[in-house]
């Protein structure tokens, strides 16, 4: 874990980085501008060093009142201008004409990427995003309306955006670095947060558009493993963010090994349409998302959880 957190691979991540130390210096030079003296003060006059004779006549001191007053509000200006400028470049989006448009789904506990469909109309939807160097993206995110605040982060990128149930947010970048890069959630959003990651691959502008052009479900360079309907399903719903299939782990939900001899297909169908239905011994309802699907996908991906022995 932790791929890329160091290194500094969009274009912005300089002005943030710039940002960031001149807040550190500013903040720890007022720092000690209080403490230093605040020590020295105390020692100097300390109890049997002072008469109360030679202190009662002080009322103020008018220098150093503005000097106190004038210092700090020339940091705050500081602060304020390396603020504003690094974020001003964050936030001014470069035209969706000249950028590629992903959409971002973050839900309990998963990331999606969908893509504007290439030319044969095939649209790729993966778990992990994949961007050309040197190109503008402009993610629009969004979360499920019955899902919870999420936040879209890439520590290499220095960007970070909310993800917010019933509303549209957008985030741009353009990469300069090849290189694949963490995604994490930063906002805490519940039992399964902290596994809520995904990669950013930047690759070669050649090696990008011959992937999207062509209609590979998976990424560039992996080879394609054949996948049932059903597995498919289950990886585009998330299941796995909640389910273990292949072990006795319980995540979120119950491990779904072996679920095909506990239960009829009937009562696996029902388990994802209303899964507060029947809600096996200690879990909680309300927990899973009903999901809505066609008969035929349902019925696709119950024959899928029967292959978890
Ligand atoms: C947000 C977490 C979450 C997600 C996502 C999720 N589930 Fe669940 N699932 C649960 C929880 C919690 C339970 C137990 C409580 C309940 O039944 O509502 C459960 C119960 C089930 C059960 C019943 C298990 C039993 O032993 O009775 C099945 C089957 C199931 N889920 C399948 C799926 C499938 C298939 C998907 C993807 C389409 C999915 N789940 C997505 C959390 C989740
Ligand atoms: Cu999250």
């Amino acid at each position: 874990m932790l791929e890329g957190f160091n290194s500094s691979a969009a274009t912005f991540a300089a002005d943030v980085d710039q940002a960031f130390w001149i807040h550190i210096f500013v903040s720890a030079g007022l720092f000690l501008s209080v403490i230093v003296p605040m020590l020295y003060f105390t020692w100097k006059y300390r109890a049997d060093k002072v008469k109360n004779e030679d202190i009662g006549h002080i009322t103020h001191n008018t220098l150093l009142e503005v000097v106190w007053t004038v210092v700090p509000i020339v940091a705050l200006m500081v602060f304020f201008y390396y603020g504003y400028s690094s974020m001003r470049v964050l936030r001014t989006m470069p035209a969706e004409s000249e950028s590629i448009v992903i959409n971002v789904e973050g839900k309990k506990w998963s990331w999606m990427h969908t893509y504007p469909a290439n030319k044969s109309g095939f649209v790729h939807k993966n778990a992990e995003l994949y961007v050309p160097k040197d190109s503008n993206v402009i993610l629009k995110m969004q979360a499920p309306i019955n899902d919870v605040i999420h936040s879209y982060y890439i520590p290499a990128f220095r960007m970070k955006e909310d993800v917010v149930p019933g509303r549209m947010t957008k985030q741009w970048f353009k990469a300069e670095v090849l290189g694949n890069y963490d995604v994490e959630c930063a906002e805490y959003c519940g039992t399964r947060h902290s596994y809520m990651l995904s990669k950013i691959h930047v690759i070669p502008k050649a090696t990008y558009d011959a992937w999207f052009e062509s209609n590979s479900k998976v990424g560039p360079g992996e080879k394609e493993v054949a996948k049932s309907k059903g597995h498919e399903l289950y990886d585009a719903n998330g299941c796995a963010g909640c389910h273990s299939l292949d072990s006795d782990a319980i995540l979120v939900g119950p491990s779904l090994k072996g679920i095909g001899a506990k239960h009829d297909a009937q009562y696996l169908k029902d388990a994802i349409l209303v899964p507060n239905k029947d809600v096996p011994e200690g879990f909680t309802s309300g927990v899973m998302p009903p999901f809505k699907m066609s008969d035929e996908d349902v019925s696709a991906l119950v024959d899928y959880l029967k292959t978890g022995k």
